[in-house]
């Protein structure tokens, strides 16, 4: 059996309609304000003159970021280290300044500063010849993949603690004592200059930033950056630079191949 509708039911059926309406009217109207407010922000943002090839206010919010990143940086604080068994091989990610023509044999590791100090050409054995260090640690890529990677090589602490370079003075670095007298910068780029990466000096002689010449105990190959690439866990996939040509120290914050096309400078994690 039907109940029959009486006409104050129906009234009511009109009542809630017409509510629906003009809330349906008032929510349409409160989403077009915030569409044309998103569209007319965007706009803005979008029009700001450029800062480093981003607007402006982004480039603030990135230096923000570092800002608040270098705040908690603690050269004792340690990226995660994983189990041997886990490491994987990442794919090749990256080729700018691996291609050409490159002799690995003719190879020389160019270590120098800004303060005019003799430049020094390092071979793979120098390298080699400092402490061995294995870890396993993340490699993340700022385009959204991760891998736990097994590195072998030599710290850059220990680098410049045998052959300097990293201190104005020219003195061996003493992190506890000499601090003001390190450059605050380091710039690395592969033997073309085609890839470059800038790093503070925290990162750089942080105790898990190596120069590597094994990966998942395998000589590196080409791709993966042969004879020597950075592995640097406190920092995205783009400051672990492959085939290191020059380390140059700087007080001058050096110029970074993806920063240069908008990304963060710091890239730290
Ligand atoms: N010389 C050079 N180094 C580079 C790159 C590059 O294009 N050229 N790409 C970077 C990026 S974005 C990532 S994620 C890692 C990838 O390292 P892999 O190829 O060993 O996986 O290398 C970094 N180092
Ligand atoms: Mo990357």
């Amino acid at each position: 059996m039907t109940t029959p509708v009486s006409s104050s039911d129906h009234r009511n059926d009109q009542q809630v309609k017409r509510q629906i309406q003009r809330m349906t009217r008032r929510s349409f109207a409160v989403g077009a304000v915030a569409a044309v407010g998103g569209l007319a922000g965007w706009g803005w943002l979008t029009t700001r003159p450029d800062d480093e090839a981003i607007p402006w206010p982004l480039r603030r919010m990135l230096r923000w970021n570092e800002q608040v990143s270098r705040g908690y940086f603690r050269p004792t604080r340690l990226a995660p280290t994983f189990s041997q068994d886990i490491a994987r091989m990442p794919r090749v990610n990256g080729h700018i300044g691996l291609d050409g023509r490159f002799d690995p044999a003719a190879w020389r590791l160019r270590l120098e500063n800004t303060a005019g100090a003799k430049p020094l050409a390092l071979t793979l054995q120098d390298i080699q010849a400092l402490p061995r260090v294995d870890t396993v640690v993340e490699l993340k890529c700022i385009e959204g993949w991760s891998d736990p990677v097994r590195w072998t090589g030599a710290r850059m602490s220990d680098l410049v603690a045998k052959f300097g370079r990293a201190t104005r003075s020219g003195r061996a670095i003493d992190l506890e004592h000499t601090a003001s007298d390190l450059f605050r910068y380091v710039m690395l780029s592969t033997p073309d200059a085609a890839y470059y990466v800038g790093l503070d000096i925290e990162s750089a002689l942080h105790p898990q930033t190596l120069l590597c010449y094994e990966m998942n105990g395998e000589p590196l190959t080409p791709g993966h950056g042969a004879p020597l690439r950075l592995a640097i866990p406190v920092k995205y996939g783009i400051k672990n630079i492959k085939r290191i040509g020059t380390i140059r120290f700087t007080d001058e914050r050096p110029a970074d191949y993806w920063a240069e096309r908008g990304y963060d400078w710091y890239a730290g994690h």
